[in-house]
């Protein structure tokens, strides 16, 4: 990870070497934390991040899922990223808000516990790598199931959650994939370790609803609306594994991912469609604000504002 200059935590700017934590924390031990990942793009009038708005309202509905009391508003969290960015200077980089049971208790109640607030910021580049957003990644279907709702709510972006994102994606990594795709316990497609997934057949997009253990994906929300915005219909239902590998084309996107197209699951050779393409372009247009029509989604930097 390249280091920037500041780090916010708990309402003020540090050093980034001086943000530390005790080994004591809660959420090291019980992966109790939540957090987000933004990215800011450079546009025309400058810097802006991308639906910053909606990243912090989820911060703060996966926080209320663990029972967890974030000690500042969602708006006060988006005057902080402006603070950080500001400070970093960078045109473009990963924003991740994170919050957290601090030093206090040690226990696996959280009670007694401090909540912790940081918002970390720094380069990180295409997700999966520059060239998979042309040609695409092989991606397999691990073995691990998504979570099921009943037993940790996945619709919380929690730490803890994503140990099961990290053994899929290592499984199917030491494999020789890019990718995992995790299915539901129900054998539904949930989505990627770190993205939602969407598939085209004779034209039409499908992707997992909201029951099939997903996130909720802010990504998700946008290539939907981008997408009906071109002309597509897109459909939400439950899909299975057979409806990947007959999909005319598939994809995963997230805010790392962006829109990354998938040109083979299992093996099942799929390739890069067209469709993908029109909507990657879309969207990077869109996250530039090259693309007056979604302006409403772009939250200026204004210390970093270009006239
Ligand atoms: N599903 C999962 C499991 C997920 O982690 C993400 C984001 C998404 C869907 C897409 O959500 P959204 O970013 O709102 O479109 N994953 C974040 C973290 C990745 C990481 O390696 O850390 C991200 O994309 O920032």
């Amino acid at each position: 990870m390249q280091e920037t200059e500041k780090i916010w935590m708990n309402g003020e700017l540090v050093d980034w070497a001086d943000a530390k934590v005790h080994v004591g924390v809660h959420a090291l031990h019980y992966g109790s934390g939540v957090f987000e990942g933004v990215r800011c793009y450079d546009t025309p009038k400058g810097p802006a991040v991308f639906r910053l708005g909606e990243h912090m309202q989820r911060l703060h509905n996966s926080a209320r899922l663990l029972y967890m009391d974030i000690p500042y508003s969602a708006e006060e969290l988006q005057a902080a990223t402006n603070e950080v960015v500001g400070a970093n200077g960078l045109a473009e980089c990963y924003i991740r808000p994170i919050a957290f049971y601090g030093y206090g208790e040690l226990g696996v109640s959280a009670r007694g516990n401090p909540v912790e607030t940081v918002i970390m910021s720094w380069p990180w580049g295409s997700y999966l790598g520059e060239e998979s957003l042309k040609t695409g990644i092989r991606a397999k279907i691990s073995t691990w199931q998504r979570v099921p709702p009943n037993v940790v709510p996945h619709v919380s972006k929690a730490t803890g959650v994503y140990l099961n994102s990290m053994l899929a994606v290592t499984e199917v990594t030491n494999a020789g994939y890019d990718e995992a795709i995790l299915l539901t316990p129900e054998g539904t497609v949930a989505d990627g370790s770190g993205e939602n997934l969407f598939v085209v057949r004779d034209g039409v997009i499908y992707t997992p609803d909201l029951s099939s253990g997903i996130l909720p994906g802010i990504t998700r929300d946008t290539v939907t609306q981008i997408a009906q915005d071109l002309g597509y219909t897109v459909i939400e239902k439950a899909l299975i594994r057979s409806d990947l590998y007959l999909a005319d084309e598939v994809f995963m996107c997230g805010t790392a991912a962006e829109v990354t197209p998938l040109r083979s699951v299992d093996d099942h050779e799929i390739g890069v469609g067209e469709i993908t393409l029109a909507i990657q372009s879309a969207y990077l247009d869109t996250v530039r604000g090259k693309s007056e029509r979604w302006s409403q989604w772009l939250d200026h930097v204004p210390q970093l504002a270009r006239s």
